[in-house]
């Protein structure tokens, strides 16, 4: 019985020592402790002793018992981390394969050019501020001048909400400066950039919504020489030192006097060419003294003060910034367009 303790012994270590997966350990764990294992086998066997002999084989199968229990734990513990060791292998990240780029949007031409404009006047003083694309008509059109049978009031170049032409999609971002006038403290210097409306069809020129920027001084002594002084800046800020502009009379019903601002076209340098049909200048923006009863209707003594505004077309300018021929691309944001610039 001794022989056959200790053979088990000798034969369990041996295995255990060698053994490769979970399976097999389990199998041995079996075949040597289990129930009907070799080691129970063995136990049974213990009647047939004598009284004397019995406390030392029953040391010996405990003592057995122990030494293959340990020797389990070990392989079992021996399996882990070989498990372990292979997981860790099989996903190590390699931090130097080269990453893959998520796939940006793009800024549109339109906001470049806006953003520009922005930071030229932001760098003069001027705060920037946005209002609502739904107005009031009284805002759009009366406080402005644009009495009661003005032709831009009508129907078929107005997008108005009810019957009765008082609430509309705002057709000039003026409507904003006029807020202003009423609510903020003098001196004002703003610029009101967004989104305005006008019934027109689609076409390489036009669009029902389109981007303006407006803006406006108000101070005391204002006169046409800032005017010029400022908007000259603006343009040589927009399109180069030494940039040639020139200022034409013209109406608008909120100042008086009015004026366009052109500048010289870059391309041929006033000859005339392509980019300017023939014209030798390009039309920038509208602007002029803001008219006395514009101020007076907003609050504003006109004795005591006095103003300039303007008025610019955002996709004209980042198309001609750009050099874009049709207007809808601008609208489409279609992605192999954008990322042209
Ligand atoms: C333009 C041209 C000229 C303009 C005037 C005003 C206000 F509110 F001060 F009277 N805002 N914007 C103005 C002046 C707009 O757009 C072509």
């Amino acid at each position: 019985m001794k022989e056959q303790l200790a053979k088990i012994r000798t034969e369990a270590l041996a295995a255990l020592e060698s053994v490769k997966d979970a399976a097999a350990l389990d199998e041995l764990r079996v075949k040597y402790l289990g129930k009907k294992g070799e080691l129970t086998a063995v136990l049974k066997q213990m009647g047939k002793l004598t009284a004397e002999e019995r406390p030392a084989m029953g040391a010996l199968a405990n003592e057995v018992r122990a030494a293959v229990e340990t020797a389990v734990d070990k392989a079992s513990q021996k399996l882990e981390e070989a498990a372990l060791e292979l997981r860790l292998k099989a996903e190590t990240v390699d931090v130097t394969v080269p990453g893959k780029a998520p796939k940006l949007g793009h800024k549109h031409p339109m906001y470049m050019a806006l953003d520009e404009i922005k930071d030229i006047f932001v760098g003069m003083g001027f705060t920037v501020l946005d209002g609502p694309e739904i107005e009031l008509a009284s805002y759009n059109f009366d406080k402005l001048n644009a009495e009661e049978g003005h032709p831009s009031r009508d129907w078929s170049d107005t997008f108005y909400f009810d019957a009765d032409s008082r609430v509309m999609l705002r057709s000039q971002t003026s409507p904003m400066q006029v807020r202003a006038m009423e609510t903020m403290e003098l001196p004002i210097r703003i610029i009101a950039p967004g989104r305005v409306y006008r019934k027109d069809e689609v076409d390489a020129t036009h669009s029902p919504m389109f981007h303006q920027v407006e803006g406006m001084v108000i101070d005391k002594n204002v006169t046409m020489a800032d005017l010029k002084g400022t908007l000259n800046l603006l343009a040589e800020q927009l399109f180069g030192k030494g940039t040639v502009t020139r200022f034409r009379p013209h109406h608008f019903p909120f100042t008086e006097p009015s004026c366009e601002m052109d500048v010289q076209c870059h391309k041929c340098g006033g000859a005339g060419c392509a980019t300017c049909k023939g014209e030798g200048w390009i039309e920038l923006l509208g602007a002029g003294m803001i008219h006395p009863h514009v101020l007076e209707m907003s609050g504003i003594d006109p004795n005591e003060w006095s103003g300039w505004a303007f008025g610019m077309g955002l996709e004209r300018t980042a198309m001609r910034r750009f050099k874009i021929a049709d207007l809808r691309l601008i609208f489409e944001n279609d992605v192999r367009f954008l990322e042209q610039f």
